[in-house]
C-alpha cells in the first residue's frame, strides 16, 4: 500500500501521449519560460486572432519595485483582439461549430439535460451581446452578476466580454447585503440573475435576494439602472415543480426576463476590438482589513495564461470530457470553467447540484454518465465524500478518467490518498493546483505526465512562474526551509490592480518585500525542491475552500448591540478543513445567552453568507490584549482547539484572562 511519504510516478500510459511527457521536458520548457517570456508566450499568442498583432519589443513590460516608482504590469501593450471572438467564432471557424462546448447537469437528475454546441453559444452570446447594448450597456461598463450555475451564466459573461463590458461576478451564496456592497463598489449600470436555483430539496428564491440588495444600493447613493432575470425554477423538472409557489417580486421599468428579452434579437454581433490591458473581468476576494477586494484581470494576458494552464495542467486533449465542480462565481470558475475551456475549445459539464443530492455517489454517477476524463474538485469535496466509505464509488464506472485536479486548500495526504485510490483506481495522475483569485490561474501544480507527485505538495512553478521563499526580514530562503511565499516576476495571467484603488494594491501585495509579489500564503521547500504551501500568514481564514477575512466576520459580530467586542481564530475541521470559532465579549451588563449566540449566527449568515456560519460562539468576558492592544490571535487559536500550550503571554496586558477563556470554552467546543 502506498504511503504519505511515497513518491508516485504518473502512469506512463499518461505520459506517453501527454503535452509535457517528463521531468526533464518541463524543466526544459520551465527554463525557457524565465529566459526569454516574451518568446515564450508569444508563441502560445499565435493559436489566437489579433486584430492588431502585438509588438514584440512591448510583449511583457513591468515594474515590481515599488521604490522604483508605481506598480505596473503589462503584457502585450498595444495589440488588440476580443476574448470572446477567439472563444466562440476562432473555434467555430476552425471546425468545431457541432462540438458540444457544455453540457448542463442540473440538480437533480431527472431535470432535462441540456448541451450547447459551440454554433449555438455563440449564436447566443451574441443575441444576449444584443440585449445589453440594447440596454444603453457600453465597453468598460460594470455588469454584476449573481446567477446560478446554469448555461445563461457563461452565456452573459461572454456577452460583457464581446462588447467590452467589465463583468464582476457575485457567487450567488453570498447574502443580499453583499451583493450591495460589491455592485456599490464597482457601480455597476446592470444586474443579471435568476429567479431561483435549485439547492438539493430545495428552491433558494435568488431575485427576491437581488431586489433586497438592489434597495440597499439605492440608499448608499448609487442606482443599478437595470435587471434582467433567467426564469429557471419552473422549467427544469416536473417533480420539483410544484414546488416552486412563491411568486417572483418585481418591479416594472428595471426587471426584465432574460426569454423575453432574447426574443428577437440578431444571433450575430460584432466584436468589440479589446486593447490587450484593456480589463476583461472584477472579481471579489476577501481582504485581511474587512472590505472585499476587486481584483481586476485585463484581456491578452489573462486569455494566453487561462488558455496554457488549462491544456497543460488537465492535459485536455480532443474528444476529452472534463467537469471541474467550482461554481462560476469563484475564481475557479471563471478560468476553469469557462475561459480556460473555451479557449481549447474543450467539451466540459456544468453542474447545478450538490455532491450529496439524492445521493452522496451523485458525483460519481455524473462522472460515469458523461464519462469524464479530467475531474476537478476541492479537498472539502473529497473529504466530507470520504466519510461515506468505497461504497457510492463503487456503484459507478469511473475508468474514463486520467487526471484529477484539487483545489482550494491544501489537500491532506489521507484525502490525497483516497482520491487517488478510489476515485484514481492508481492510474491517475492528481494535480494539486495552488493558486489565488488574484494570480487568474494556476501558479504552482504538478503536471500530470512529468511531475512525480508527493501527497499535499503542489511541488513546482507553471511556466513563467518564478517563486521565492522569503524570511521575515525578506532573505532568500534557498534550498530547504520555509517563509514567505513571493513573486519575483510577473506571467501573463496575474492580476493588474485592484478596481480603484491601485494604492491598495501596492499597499496589500508589494509592499511588505520591495520587488516581490506577496501571496499571504506561507510554503516550505522540502530536500527535493518540492513546495508545500502552508496556509495563510495574514488574518485570513478558508472555511471549505472559501477565503474570508477575520476582521469582516468580527466586523459583523461586533454590529450587534449587546456585543461590545470579538475575535474570531480559525479552527481545523475534519471537513471544511478550517471553521470559525469566536469569541464574544458582551456589553457591561449584559448577559451571554443561547438567544445571543442564535441571534449571532443569523447575522452572519444573513450579512455575508451560509458559508461563513460560526461553528462555536463562545463567551469571553475579556480578550488577551498585547499592553499596546493588539489581540493575541495566536493564543485565542490555541484556546480554540484546547491546547494549553500557549508559548510566551509575558506581553499580554492581563495574563489572567487566558485561564479564565478556557474555563469558559462550552461544552460542545
Ligand atoms: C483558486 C483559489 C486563494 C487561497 C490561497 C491559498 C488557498 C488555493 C491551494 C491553496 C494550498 C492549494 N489555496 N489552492 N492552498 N494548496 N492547492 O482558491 O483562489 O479563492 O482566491 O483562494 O486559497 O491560501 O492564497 P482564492
Amino acid at each position: 500500500m502506498p504511503t504519505e511519504k511515497s513518491i508516485f510516478n504518473p502512469n506512463p500510459a499518461i505520459s506517453r501521449n501527454a503535452y509535457i511527457s517528463s521531468f526533464e521536458e518541463y524543466t526544459k520548457f520551465y527554463k525557457e519560460s524565465l529566459d526569454n517570456p516574451a518568446e515564450f508566450w508569444s508563441r502560445v499568442a499565435k493559436q489566437f486572432h489579433w486584430e492588431t498583432p502585438a509588438d514584440p519589443s512591448k510583449f511583457m513590460q513591468y515594474n515590481f519595485n515599488i521604490s522604483k516608482g508605481p506598480i505596473s504590469i503589462k503584457w502585450m501593450e498595444g495589440a488588440s483582439t476580443n476574448i470572446c471572438y477567439n472563444l466562440l467564432d476562432r473555434n467555430v471557424r476552425n471546425g468545431l461549430g457541432d462540438q458540444i462546448a457544455y453540457y448542463w447537469e442540473g440538480n437533480h437528475p431527472d431535470d432535462y439535460s441540456r448541451g450547447l454546441t459551440y454554433r449555438k453559444l455563440l449564436e447566443e452570446v451574441c443575441r444576449f451581446a444584443n440585449v445589453l447594448k440594447d440596454h444603453g450597456i457600453q465597453k468598460g461598463d460594470r455588469v454584476s452578476i449573481y446567477m446560478p450555475m446554469i448555461l445563461e451564466l457563461p452565456i452573459a459573461m461572454l456577452a460583457c466580454a464581446r462588447i467590452g463590458a467589465v463583468h464582476s461576478i457575485v457567487f450567488a451564496g453570498f447574502s443580499s447585503d453583499s451583493l450591495a456592497e460589491r455592485m456599490f463598489d464597482c457601480k455597476a449600470k446592470l444586474l443579471i440573475t435568476a429567479d431561483g436555483a435549485w439547492r438539493g430539496e430545495k428552491p433558494l428564491y435568488l431575485k427576491a435576494l437581488c431586489d433586497t440588495a438592489l434597495e440597499k444600493v439605492e440608499e448608499m447613493g448609487h442606482s443599478v439602472e437595470k435587471c434582467i432575470v433567467v426564469s429557471h425554477l419552473k422549467r427544469v423538472t416536473p417533480c420539483q415543480d410544484n414546488h416552486v409557489d412563491q411568486d417572483i417580486p418585481w418591479t416594472d421599468d428595471r426587471d426584465y426576463w432574460w426569454h423575453e428579452e432574447m426574443e428577437d434579437k440578431e444571433p450575430a454581433c460584432y466584436p468589440e476590438w479589446m486593447d490587450a490591458e484593456d480589463p476583461l473581468f472584477m472579481l471579489y476576494t476577501s481582504g485581511s482589513t474587512g472590505k472585499p477586494k476587486g481584483v481586476l484581470h485585463t484581456t491578452a494576458g489573462y486569455l494566453l495564461y487561462a488558455a496554457t494552464t488549462f491544456k497543460i495542467v488537465f492535459d485536455y486533449k480532443p474528444g476529452d470530457i472534463y467537469w471541474c465542480t467550482a461554481d462560476v462565481g469563484w475564481i475557479t470558475g471563471h478560468t476553469y470553467v469557462v475561459y480556460g475551456p473555451l479557449a481549447n475549445g474543450a467539451t466540459s459539464i456544468i453542474f447545478e447540484g450538490t455532491p450529496f443530492f439524492p445521493g452522496n455517489d451523485r458525483y460519481w454517477s455524473v462522472i460515469d454518465k458523461y464519462k469524464v476524463t479530467q475531474f476537478y474538485t476541492a479537498p472539502t469535496a473529497i473529504r466530507a465524500l470520504m466519510k461515506f466509505g468505497e461504497a457510492p464509488v463503487l456503484k459507478h464506472n469511473l475508468t474514463g478518467l486520467k487526471v484529477l485536479g484539487s483545489v482550494g486548500e491544501p489537500i491532506n495526504p489521507e484525502a490525497w490518498l483516497w482520491y487517488y485510490r478510489y476515485i484514481g483506481k492508481e492510474q491517475c495522475s492528481i494535480v494539486d493546483t495552488f493558486w489565488q483569485t488574484e494570480t487568474g490561474g494556476h501558479v504552482i501544480t504538478p503536471l500530470p505526465g512529468a511531475t512525480p507527485m508527493k501527497p499535499g505538495s503542489a511541488s513546482f512553478p507553471f511556466f513563467g512562474v518564478k517563486p521565492t521563499l522569503l524570511d521575515e526580514c525578506g532573505i532568500e530562503i534557498k534550498g530547504e526551509g520555509e517563509g514567505y511565499l513571493v513573486f519575483s516576476q510577473p506571467w501573463p495571467g496575474m492580476m493588474r490592480t485592484l478596481y480603484n484603488n491601485h494604492e491598495r494594491f501596492e499597499d496589500t501585495y508589494f509592499s511588505k518585500f520591495p520587488g516581490y509579489y506577496c501571496t499571504g500564503d506561507g510554503a516550505r521547500r522540502d530536500a527535493d525542491g518540492y513546495l508545500w504551501i502552508t496556509g495563510r500568514v495574514d488574518d485570513m481564514l478558508n472555511v471549505s475552500g472559501h477565503l474570508m477575512s477575520t476582521a469582516e466576520v468580527e466586523s459583523v459580530l461586533t454590529e450587534h448591540p449587546r456585543v461590545a467586542e470579538s475575535a474570531v481564530v480559525s479552527r481545523p475541521h475534519p471537513v471544511k478543513g478550517e471553521c470559525l470559532y469566536c469569541f464574544i465579549t458582551p456589553n457591561e451588563n449584559e448577559t451571554f445567552d443561547q438567544k445571543l449566540i442564535a441571534d449571532l449566527k443569523k447575522m452572519v449568515r444573513e450579512r455575508i453568507g451560509p458559508f461563513a456560519m460560526p461553528d462555536v460562539i463562545q463567551n469571553a468576558p475579556g480578550l488577551p490584549k498585547t499592553r499596546s492592544g493588539k489581540i493575541m490571535r495566536r493564543v485565542l487559536r490555541k484556546i480554540a482547539v484546547n491546547d494549553r500550550n500557549v508559548g510566551d503571554t509575558s506581553t499580554l496586558a492581563d495574563e489572567q484572562i487566558v485561564e479564565q477563556l478556557f474555563a469558559n470554552r462550552p461544552v460542545e467546543a
